[in-house]
């Protein structure tokens, strides 16, 4: 991650990072959730007839690899420069679009769900598992208005989201080769549009945020996972699952299926 990256989060509450995951890695994460996917794993979330939207959420307990993520040097480099220290991981989640019904998310931030004081403190890490493009739905954020608290009502689309309405004339679409990822922070407005595409659109959604400036709700760890990646009570996977945990074994084991 690069200096100009961190000033682009701190100044318009997101960051594309392109090919932050070698084409090693990116082939296990996505035979991982097309194992998922065919063991029927992913729920429907979708509301509208002849649509689909399927979520997965949490991913850790389906996945050795995924548990390890968090832990990658390379991920917690990354959060750790974004947030400051001591950074906990509390949710992980997978969104995939199946090609022609794929549908869009609506528009919503994740701090309308975390409710931090300072959005900022809080980012999601979202992964191209596909290439993702315009035309299968690609990732969209409004730069720049993480600080603007955004009402938000039930979104009829979806079983269980929120959603808010937003002038979205200055979106940017993050167009990203499978591998990419793109950091953003609770308080900035982000969807993706439909996939009517022939083929699949997976991304991998993993939010993270500083125990310091969680909320107290956040802090009594009753609701959201906490993983402590750096500070002082990281210990690389002890403290929470009674061992080491190492993204690079996990990613071999996958390979070597
Ligand atoms: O990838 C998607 O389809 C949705 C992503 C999203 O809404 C999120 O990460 O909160």
């Amino acid at each position: 991650m690069t200096r100009d990256q961190i000033s682009q989060y701190k100044e318009a509450g997101y960051t594309i990072v392109p090919g932050f995951f070698a084409a090693r890695e990116t082939a296990a994460l996505k035979s991982e959730v097309e194992r998922w996917v065919a063991a029927g794993l992913p729920r429907d979330v979708s509301v509208p007839e002849g649509k689909r939207n399927l979520q997965l959420i949490p991913l850790w307990p389906h996945s050795r690899l995924f548990r390890a993520l968090p832990f990658h040097p390379r991920v917690v480099a990354a959060v750790s420069a974004l947030l400051g220290d001591p950074v906990v991981k509390i949710l992980d989640q997978m969104f995939y679009k199946p090609p022609g019904d794929g549908m869009g998310t609506n528009w919503h931030t994740d701090n309308a769900y975390f409710r931090i004081p300072r959005p900022i403190r809080g980012c999601a890490l979202w992964i191209a598992i596909d290439d993702a493009t315009r035309e299968n739905g690609a990732l969209k954020v409004v730069p720049g208005v993480h600080e603007r608290e955004l009402p938000h009502e039930r979104d009829p689309d979806s079983d269980h989201h929120i959603r808010t309405y937003l002038d979205e004339s200055s979106a940017v679409h993050c167009e990203l080769a499978a591998g990419g990822v793109v950091f953003f922070c609770f308080g900035t407005p982000h969807a993706t549009g439909p996939n009517p595409t022939s083929r699949a659109r997976a991304g991998v959604g993993i939010h993270f945020v500083n125990l310091d400036h969680a909320s107290e709700e956040m802090r009594s760890g009753s609701r959201w996972q906490h993983v402590h990646l750096s500070g002082e009570a990281a210990s690389g996977g002890e403290r929470e699952y009674g061992e080491t945990v190492s993204f690079a074994a996990e990613m071999d084991r996958v390979v070597a299926g």
